[in-house]
């Protein structure tokens, strides 16, 4: 574990001590001066002199002796050194005003009047040192990093490499001719300075020693820029001018004594929850507390240059120190969250202190400006909240209008261990320049403490650095030793800049280490015994700052002590009040407020969902005509919109119609309607066609949802990456900024969800529950068994059952009127406002119309879960009528039995539940049979929360007959361990209350469809058909 990079040091003896630039192999500096040169005169024994330039070294001799003012300064004491006797070789001066290499300063510059110039003819030689020289200079920008001091502890390289590029090796250049060591005269040359380097400053050429000497410092000190990968020659320019200027790290009192002040508060945070609680876990920063300030002065520097709110995703490590020193949530509140005694006082089960979230608008103390800063709640699972950060940071620029980016950004900090194994940061990279998905960069901060929980760097990544990751996307790499607060805040002000230069992402990676365990009641020791002992003896950021500061009298030991009992006192203080709380309030740490939402709403009156007859005419026309002027469309979707037009003429939807219906009607109420997923654009199936693309102009595209109306709400469909995790955690994201929205997300089948199941885990299902939050996000999975395979069949709407939170075993008591009375209007609301999201397999548009558009009519948010359907699409028997969906009507959580057999129930010997497509089947198996008087048919709409009482409805009508749960999934997946459950409690509550139906309560729910199975269903088309003809045959049966 134990690598030194020894770059300058070298144990065999130096030609050009402190010039050796390498000792990997050690054999650089063998030989001997082989070059065998002549020199003209006494002073061509000068290193610095050809022998063609004695001639002019002699004339200007004789102009010193008319006049030693005649020549300049530096030539003047060389030629004094001359006349006094100097041996040759010794003369030469270095010009006065070039400061020497032993005290040339970080970034110090350069005189101004120094200018050096070359007396060098331009010879072949000369020529290809100059190119020598160029490609060192390359080197050090490309390579310069791979041996920079980034490790605070000395013992790691943070590219895990100890081996030094034979680039920045001196000796692998041909400088003064091959095989001849490099010694003074080499270093002491002076080189033009190309164009692709500003370290001269205003010098144009430099002696090569210097040169050298300004990489060095430049590159392999504190900081390791990895940019020279951007192909894209202004933004290096750009990070190359922002490095290399002389004196661009040099900071003057006042804002070292401002860094000073952001150490002590994230220290002295750190340190006052180590003592009062010691034994709790809280994920603490010691080691990396230059996080604080390196993302304060991201805050300052974006917010001086235009941002008016950030949206920040974090992890675990530091987050209680970014509530209170960054987002200044006020101590107390987060001090009690460690009172394990306080109850919450308000809805929610609550999260533990290190997932919340929180908003605060508050002035910028630096900029005097007003700044909004949310940080997002996340789940244990790191990383899952990046793409929901990117979302959330999209829409508000969104309704804000600010389409560039300038006023609103998101800023994501990261693990090192979970930066390079987490492949959501990937899928979400991949989003940051996508047209629909870009917030036009996000500032990335790494807590890179080399270790991750008990794993080394070297086996949890393959790359280099732990950041490798953002080089997909051309994002500059800040690698910085974090014991070193200024050239954190450096790095950390380049980082806002570029961001606001070129609207791209950044990564600041904060090499640091963790002074304690992974939580603060784990033992380091067991597994990192050498690190933790190096640990130990290294003083903490804090000491080394403030000491550096008060040596250089940049503050006074009195200061730095005042500063310090300051930020105690006001965590005291503190400390006081929150023994004070008597409880906690879950509200306290919403991400996320919707200001006025709630306000003036009846919540608990179930909304109408149909609209005017207009409405549906109007918007179903639009829909179906071609696009205007000489827009050329496709042939084929001449005749689909067509035969749109057509039933729009007589008043009848298809599922596609049935949604764009939804969307128009929504849009002219001015919600703003967004889709994505992967080819949701013209749809999988083929059957959307929300873009149409002319067939002759390349990129002219139409939608038809975007010209409805005047003053409508904007409609964006876009097809996504194909990703799953990331996509569906952006528009979760989007869709928690603005309850007045329709955000969907559509998976190309229902099955890939599972890609995403994170996010469905950790924040859909839950997040009401955990972080008060809510969301009415709609996802669109695509299920059915076709006989298209075991991958393309099930969403499995199983899973989404099992996490719907309502009681198997109870019967909701939302009664108005007693018992054996019938439910009360409430009981649907009450229903959906109790559960954590709704699940549905609906089998007409209609109601796919009502699903879509009670989303938003609701006075309260739950996500939507919808399997959808494929051949249903085109099913003639699958359409619904206007009349299904204009004013006074609503969405239709089960259809009861409608035809023959509700007529005479008596008759009825069967009576079947289903849900989704299979209903169509045994409709048409039923009256292929002849069995409709015999078989009544109920299909369920909405499978959670459970339609209680209206298959009690259906379960009266029919109680002399048997009943069955049909279904074309497999045993082991599909509603049944959902609905089966929940019929036996409907029978018990019919057979309580009515002593009629007494018997009710032993009876049976029969199960028929396919038997258990490992896949989800089988690939072969034959087994598929014996299979469907085998459940239904089972169906039918009526002994
Ligand atoms: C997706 C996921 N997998 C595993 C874990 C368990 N876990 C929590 S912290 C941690 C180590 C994280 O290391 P790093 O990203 O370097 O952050 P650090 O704790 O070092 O700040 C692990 C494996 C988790 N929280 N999330
Ligand atoms: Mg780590």
């Amino acid at each position: 574990m134990f690598r030194v990079k020894t770059l300058w040091r070298c144990a065999r003896p130096s030609a050009v001590e402190g010039y050796k630039l390498a000792c990997r192999t050690c054999s650089s500096q063998a030989g001997s001066n082989k070059s065998g040169r002549n020199y003209a005169t006494l002073a061509a024994a000068e290193p610095f002199l050809s022998g063609s330039s004695s001639v002019y070294v002699e004339e200007m001799y004789n102009a010193w002796q008319t006049d030693p003012n005649s020549v300049h300064k530096s030539w003047d004491a060389y030629f004094r050194q001359i006349s006094q006797g100097a041996p040759p070789g010794t003369a030469y001066v270095r010009p006065p005003t070039l400061a020497s290499t032993a005290t040339l300063a970080q970034g110090s510059v350069a005189p101004q009047s120094t200018q050096l110039t070359m007396t060098e003819p331009v010879t072949d030689k000369v020529i290809e040192d100059h190119l020598s020289v160029q490609t060192i200079i390359r080197s050090y920008q490309t390579r310069g990093h791979n041996v920079a001091s980034l490790d605070p502890l000395g013992i790691l390289d943070a590219d895990l490499d100890s081996a030094i590029p034979s680039e920045l090796i001196l000796e692998s250049y041909s400088l003064g001719g091959h095989g001849h060591v490099i010694d003074n005269t080499d270093l002491n040359r002076v080189f033009r300075l190309p164009e692709t380097t500003y370290i001269g400053g205003k010098e144009q050429s430099l002696p090569l020693k210097e040169i050298i000497n300004r990489l060095k410092t430049i590159y392999c000190d504190h900081i390791g820029i990895e940019f020279m990968f951007i192909n894209n020659r202004e933004q290096t320019d750009w990070i190359k001018q922002k490095f290399e200027t002389p004196g661009v790290l040099e900071f003057n009192d006042e804002e070292k004594r401002l860094m000073l002040a952001r150490v002590i508060r994230s220290q002295r945070f750190e340190e006052f929850l180590a003592r009062k609680w010691s034994s709790e876990k809280r994920f603490g920063l010691e080691g990396c507390e230059v996080l604080i300030p390196s993302m304060k002065t991201v805050i300052d520097s974006s917010s001086a240059l235009g941002v008016e709110s950030i949206v920040i995703g974090m992890p675990h490590r530091g987050r209680l120190n970014v509530l209170a020193n960054v987002c200044r949530k006020p101590l107390e509140k987060i001090f009690c969250q460690f009172d394990s005694k306080l109850k919450a006082e308000d809805e929610g089960s609550g999260d533990v202190k290190y997932h919340l979230g929180m908003s605060v608008e508050r002035l910028n103390r630096v900029t005097n400006k007003q700044i909004k800063i949310a940080v997002v709640a996340n789940p244990s699972h790191l990383e899952a909240v990046n793409p929901v950060v990117q979302g959330k940071t999209r829409a508000e620029q969104f309704y804000r209008g600010d389409t560039d980016g300038k006023k609103v950004m998101s800023i994501l900090l990261h693990g090192d261990a979970a930066f390079s194994g987490q492949g959501v940061v990937y899928e979400t990279m991949h989003l940051s320049d996508l047209p629909a998905y870009t917030t036009h960069g996000t500032v990335h901060i790494v807590a890179n403490n080399q270790i991750g929980f008990t794993t080394d760097p070297r086996s949890s990544r393959s790359s280099p650095y732990c950041t490798d990751v953002a080089r997909v996307v051309n994002a500059p790499i800040f690698h910085v030793n974090a014991d070193d607060p200024l050239a954190v805040a450096y790095v950390s002000k380049v980082a806002a800049e570029w961001r606001a230069t070129f609207a791209k992402d950044v990564v600041i990676d904060l090499v640091s280490y963790r002074r304690n365990g992974h939580n603060e009641i784990d033992e380091p020791m067991f597994t990192q015994p050498l690190m933790y002992k190096q640990i130990a003896k290294t003083p903490t950021v804090l000491a080394q700052f403030s000491e550096k500061l008060m040596a250089s009298g940049t503050v006074t030991q009195e200061e730095y002590e005042y500063e310090v009992n300051k930020y105690d006192k006001i965590c005291e203080e503190a400390y006081m009040l929150a023994k004070k709380e008597i409880s906690v309030s879950n509200k306290d740490w919403l991400d996320s407020p919707w200001e006025g939402f709630f306000d003036n709403r009846e919540a608990m009156v179930l909304p109408k969902t149909g609209v005017e007859e207009d409405v549906l005419q109007h918007v179903g026309t639009v829909f179906s005509s071609p696009p205007p002027g000489d827009f050329v469309i496709h042939g084929g979707l001449k005749r689909i919109l067509k035969s749109h037009m057509q039933m729009v003429n007589e008043r009848s939807v298809d599922w596609a119609l049935g949604e764009a219906l939804a969307f128009g009607s929504l849009l002219k109420e001015g919600i703003h309607v967004r889709l994505s997923g992967q080819d949701v654009e013209r749809g999988t199936f083929s059957h959307r066609h929300h873009v149409l693309h002319n067939q002759l102009v390349d990129k002219d595209t139409h939608i038809c949802l975007n010209h409805l109306y005047k003053g409508q709400a904007p409609y964006t469909v876009v097809n996504s990456s194909l990703s799953e995790y990331g996509v569906l955690g952006f528009e979760l994201g989007y869709a928690l900024t603005n309850p007045n929205s329709l955000i969907l997300w559509e998976a190309q089948f229902g099955d890939f969800s599972n890609t995403a199941q994170c996010v469905i885990d950790q924040f859909i299902s839950s997040g009401q529950a955990k972080w008060v939050r809510q969301n009415g996000i709609v996802l669109l999975l695509p299920h059915g068994y076709e006989g298209m395979g075991p991958e393309h069949s099930s969403a499995r709407l199983e899973r989404f059952l099992q996490m719907s939170n309502d009681d198997p075993e109870h019967f909701p008591k939302f009664e108005k009127t007693g018992l054996n009375q019938k439910e009360s209007e409430d009981f649907e609301i009450q229903q959906l406002h109790e559960i954590n999201w709704f699940v549905g397999n609906l089998t007409t548009p209609a109601n796919y119309f009502h699903a879509l558009r009670r989303q938003i009519a609701l006075p309260f948010r739950k996500p939507l879960v919808l399997m959808t359907p494929k051949s249903l699409l085109r099913l003639p028997e699958a359409r619904s009528s206007f009349d299904e969906m204009v004013e006074g009507t609503g969405f239709v959580r089960m259809y009861p039995e409608q035809g023959l057999p509700s007529e005479n129930p008596k008759a009825v010997k069967k009576l079947i539940f289903c849900t989704g497509k299979v209903y169509y089947d045994l409709v048409k198996e039923r009256e292929k049979l002849d069995l409709v008087d015999k078989i009544a048919i109920a299909r369920i709409e909405q499978i959670s929360p459970f339609p209680f009482d209206l298959v009690k409805d259906e379960m009266l009508r029919y109680p002399g007959a048997r009943m069955a749960w049909v279904q074309e999934e497999h045993k082991n997946m599909g509603a049944w361990f959902y609905v089966e459950p929940r019929m036996r409690t409907v029978l018990r509550k019919i057979a309580a209350t009515d002593q009629a139906n007494e018997k009710m309560a032993s009876k049976k729910v029969e199960y028929i469809g396919r038997y258990p199975s490992a896949a989800t269903a089988t690939g072969n088309k034959s087994k598929h058909l014996w299979e469907f003809g085998e459940f239904m045959k089972h169906a039918m049966q009526m002994n």
